[in-house]
């Protein structure tokens, strides 16, 4: 009993920055025309984040087409790649492989003060679809917007 008691009386004691941010919810787009079917996943939100605090997400795809699509990487959206207004962070690619991206994020900066502040770093996939639909004598590219929120409250 008075290890227990001990046990929680440390666990009470640990500082917050412990304890990571958690995954709230995930989206996914999908884009169908008469040549391809996509389904990226695009939409990630976190809650209970401490500011600066680096996130790693990983996002993959899957595809249905008689062209190879392939990945070619990820980019920041410009202008405004964060959101809202004097959100500020960072970006870094750590790995890609076939059907999947990873990369890091951290916010390190939030508009305003307060219990729940909240980033919107905007970033888009951009994918090789392997033919020439539009025939204008390059394989076409398709870029899928992607969103990734950070709020610091246990709500998005
Ligand atoms: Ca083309």
């Amino acid at each position: 009993m008075r290890r227990l008691a001990l046990l929680l009386g440390m666990l009470a004691m640990m500082p917050m920055s412990l304890f990571a941010a958690t995954l709230f919810k995930m989206g996914q787009a999908e884009i169908i025309t008469e040549d391809y079917q996509l389904a990226a996943w695009n939409n990630v939100k976190y809650v209970n984040y401490i500011p600066g605090e680096l996130l790693t997400v990983t996002l993959s795809y899957a595809y249905v087409s008689d062209a190879p699509i392939s990945l070619i990487g990820i980019s920041q959206r410009m202008p405004m790649p964060f959101t809202p207004n004097g959100t500020k962070g960072v970006i870094a690619v750590v790995e890609q492989t076939a059907d999947s991206i990873t990369f890091q994020v951290a916010f390190t900066q939030f508009k305003g003060k307060g219990k729940k502040l909240k980033g919107v770093s905007h970033l888009d996939l951009i994918f090789d679809l392997g033919a020439d639909y539009d025939g204008d004598g390059a394989n076409d590219i398709l870029k899928v917007g992607v969103q990734v929120s950070a709020s610091t409250a246990s709500t998005p």
